[in-house]
């Protein structure tokens, strides 16, 4: 970890030579937003074979307070845009529970998740690569959400933020995490965002795996 957080040389040579060091070897330490109870935990977006009806998301209440979803919270998905496909949240989350929507097919290709809204996800979440792709939580409905929106929450995907998808600090970030395989799905622990081998839906990681993450 210290070589993530030394001092760089005003050499422009050794910049680059950290750049790429950086790059390569440091997680990306996804800052969780500030004073936001409701956030994106998990994210299942590349099935093995079709993804129809097969993605689903993952939410997570860290207040102490229950959260009312209906009227109030929407997500949004894309490469270039949160608004290629977007989504009212209905339900309430409860402190310490996870919320998961999509499907509404439910099974070992999925991980056999049980949904708090069956809801397919159409059209689907865009599934990472070199350009990265992004879901979106908005603290809104999604009648009211525009491509320059700032969201609440965010977690973006793949190698290079090259859309320049903004996060909640309204700017464009690096990729929180790299692009899962199908099957795999992306997750969330206080230290950031990691690639979920073994997907865990109805179940927050956020304390479990503290130490593990991948940039
Ligand atoms: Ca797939
Ligand atoms: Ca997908
Ligand atoms: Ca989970």
């Amino acid at each position: 970890m210290d070589s993530c957080n030394s001092k760089w040389s005003r050499d422009w040579h050794t910049v680059i030579f950290a750049g790429a060091f950086l790059f390569l070897s440091c997680p990306v330490l996804s800052e969780l937003p500030p004073g936001q109870d409701l956030v994106l935990s998990e994210v299942f977006y590349d099935a093995v074979g079709s993804d129809d009806q097969l993605e689903w998301l993952e939410l997570y209440n860290r207040g102490s307070a229950t959260i009312m979803l209906t009227g109030n919270y929407s997500v949004g998905w894309g490469g270039t845009a949160y608004t290629y496909g977007t989504l009212d949240l209905a339900g309430s989350i409860a402190p310490g529970e996870t919320f998961v929507v999509g499907g509404p097919t439910s099974n070992a290709t999925n991980h056999l998740p049980a949904f708090d809204q069956a809801q397919n996800l159409f059209p689907g979440f865009q599934n990472g690569g070199t350009a990265a792709d992004g879901v979106a939580l908005f603290d809104m409905p999604a009648a009211n959400v525009t491509a320059f929106t700032v969201p609440v929450d965010a977690v973006i995907y793949g190698t290079m933020n090259s859309n320049q998808l903004i996060d909640h600090t309204g700017q464009a970030s690096a990729p929180d995490v790299g692009d899962a395989n199908g099957g795999e799905s992306i997750a969330r622990t206080n230290a950031g965002w990691f690639i979920q081998l073994s997907p865990t839906p109805n179940q927050q990681e956020f304390i479990l795996f503290a130490d593990r993450f991948e940039g």
